[in-house]
């Protein structure tokens, strides 16, 4: 089966996919759209907007679609029915969590920017990563959910490490049982060997 990911040249919403795809060790094409070809490719795209996984001729839009899709199809989802379903809430959580972020990042107000950058750090980042901490240290070991690695913490790493890249790099320094999950993600070797050569 051929794989191919159409997305930005940017991490964006495309990464947690790629990331999943290389721990799932799926060779796939890493299709990276300019952002002035943008218009001429949007109509063609099934909803207009990327990402999307084209899997032999057929295609699947949703992010968080296209993650469940891999991680089921590659047993990424946890021991069980219950442990899927709390891949599925972590990961959604975040992605609230991530929709925050999008609002102040692409906020073209310097002053407004500010002010939501500040709502971001000091309100909303404390309001969603108090819990997972609590969560992630609860579960014991390296991961979220269960004893082994699942989507939910490839697409909570991913977006741990967007913050820290883009807000502030000590943005975890209070949550450090998240650090360490991401830290684990990280250091997957299949994850390491992708980025290596990203
Ligand atoms: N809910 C969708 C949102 C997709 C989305 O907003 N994609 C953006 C890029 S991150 C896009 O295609 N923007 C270009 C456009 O809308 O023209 C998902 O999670 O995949």
């Amino acid at each position: 089966m051929s794989y191919k990911l159409t997305y930005f040249d940017f991490k964006g919403r495309g990464e947690a996919i790629r990331l999943l795809l290389a721990t799932a060790g799926v060779k796939f094409a890493d299709d990276r759209v300019k952002l002035e070809n943008w218009p001429s490719i949007k109509p063609h795209t099934p909803w207009e907007m990327v990402p999307v996984l084209h899997v032999g001729d057929r295609s699947l839009s949703q992010s968080l679609t296209i993650c469940r899709y891999i991680a089921r199809k590659f047993k990424l989802m946890g021991a069980n029915e219950w442990e899927a379903s709390k891949c599925d809430e972590y990961a959604e959580t975040i992605n609230d969590l991530y929709l925050e972020w999008i609002k102040f990042n692409f906020e073209a107000d310097p002053d407004k920017k500010a002010e939501l950058k500040n709502a971001f750090l000091t309100t909303l980042v404390p309001k969603y990563l108090i819990k997972l901490n609590t969560l992630q240290s609860n579960n014991g070991g390296n991961f979220l959910v269960g004893n082994t690695l699942t989507w939910a913490d490839i697409f909570v790493a991913d977006k741990l490490q967007t913050f820290e890249d883009t807000v502030d790099q000590g943005v975890l320094n209070e949550y450090p049982h998240l650090r360490k999950m991401k830290d684990a993600v990280f250091a997957e070797p299949r994850i390491k060997a992708y980025i290596e050569g990203r």
